[in-house]
């Protein structure tokens, strides 16, 4: 593309709001857009097994696209699951409806069995997918790849389902070091080549969600989760696509997260995005923080619910509009469309 043609080609607002330029509006997207609030996923769903439509690149584009076509939304968030590459690292699993792992990872023998993931070998409908949804996207609009955080997936991996504590990973990563140590390596290498790859097939910006991070105490976070997470994004230093990193419930170490190398931090409701500003520094875009039950509140209070984050938030940029985590399966799909129509009118023009 000629130099000429590039400046021509707009920048859509969620890439600007991430590198902290002026945008347009606040953008705004929502985490788990597409899902089982939508009728039409749950049509798509209703003939699918979940694993199957995360292999099947144009029911994972179909779905990914659904939230895009009813909602002013300026991303599109890719379809697939956080345990999608560990699948790709020969890891046999289900979902029911969360990650069912057949057999947990619990020894260094276990890890070695670990294949190293090489995207387009164990994952090629994913990167397909990504394609295949950046060709049908309007350019104002990015696409959003993501990962699970190592720890997040060492989670599931050590305990084998989901849970609401996590007590079987949290007592294996203080009773096993070196298993621990050799995990997270493993799963920071891979899932680098594998936010890599999704870059290289189309993703405009790249999302680590930290989900079970924050129920590790400090020294804990400090010692184990975040030098897996520095690791990764080392790594892809050198790619010029904006990372976002969620911190759910992370309000505890979010002077330490400052120090990590990403543009973006994404934030649960429980605290607020003018404090997290100030801990976190100028540099850093803050996404987020509606409490995802706001939906359910009547529409005036919604809107009052969207004002307060976007004061919270500040003037000057540097905002991502979303909820602090991902949307409930019981919402209206209408309030949606309420939340994302009043964060773009409320912000239009503004400094
Ligand atoms: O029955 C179904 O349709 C399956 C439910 C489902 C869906 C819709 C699962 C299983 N995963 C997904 C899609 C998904 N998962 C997306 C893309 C959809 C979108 O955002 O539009 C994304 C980004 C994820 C990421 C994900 N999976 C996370 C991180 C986000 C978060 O909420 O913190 C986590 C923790 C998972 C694990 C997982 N996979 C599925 C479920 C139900 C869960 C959660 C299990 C648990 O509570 O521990």
């Amino acid at each position: 593309m000629s130099a000429l043609t590039k400046a021509k080609v707009q920048t859509p607002p969620l890439i600007a709001a991430a590198r902290g330029e002026a945008t347009p509006h606040t953008p705004v997207w929502i985490m788990r857009q597409a899902g089982r609030y939508l009728p039409e996923y749950r049509r798509v769903r209703s003939k699918t097994e979940f694993g199957a439509l995360t292999r099947t690149p144009d029911l994972a584009a179909e779905v990914t696209l659904q939230p895009v076509r009813r909602f002013n939304l300026d991303a599109a968030i890719l379809f697939s699951d956080i345990m999608v590459p560990v699948e790709g690292m020969g890891v046999d699993l289900t979902y029911a409806p969360g990650p069912v792992i057949a057999h947990p990872i619990r020894t260094l023998k276990d890890v070695a069995k670990l294949r190293p993931l090489v995207p387009e070998r164990d994952v090629p409908y994913v990167l397909e997918t990504v394609r295949m949804v950046r060709a049908e996207l309007p350019p104002h609009v990015a696409l959003i790849g993501f990962a699970g955080s190592p720890f997040t997936v060492l989670s599931y991996l050590v305990s084998g389902k989901p849970s609401k504590e996590f007590a079987t990973a949290r007592a294996f990563v203080q009773s096993e070091p070196e298993v621990t140590a050799a995990l997270l390596d493993h799963l920071a290498d891979s899932t680098a080549a594998y936010l890599r790859a999704q870059a290289e097939a189309g993703a405009q910006a790249l999302m680590l969600f930290e989900s079970w991070g924050g129920l590790l105490g400090r020294g804990d976070f400090a010692r184990i989760a975040l030098p897996s997470v520095q690791r990764l994004v080392s790594k892809l230093k050198d790619l010029d696509v904006p990372l976002i990193y969620f911190a759910n419930n992370c309000w505890t170490v979010l002077d330490l997260i400052a120090g990590l190398d990403v543009q973006v931090v994404g934030l649960d409701w429980r605290g607020s995005l003018a404090q997290a500003r100030t801990v976190l520094g100028k540099g850093k875009t803050v996404q987020g923080n509606l409490d995802p039950a706001s939906l359910f509140a009547p529409p005036e209070v919604l809107k009052r619910r969207i004002d307060d984050v976007l004061a919270d938030a500040g003037p000057g940029g540097g905002h991502i509009f979303n909820l602090g985590h991902g949307i409930w399966p019981e919402t209206d799909p209408d309030a949606v469309a309420r939340l994302v129509d009043h964060v773009h009118s409320r912000t239009e023009g503004r400094p």
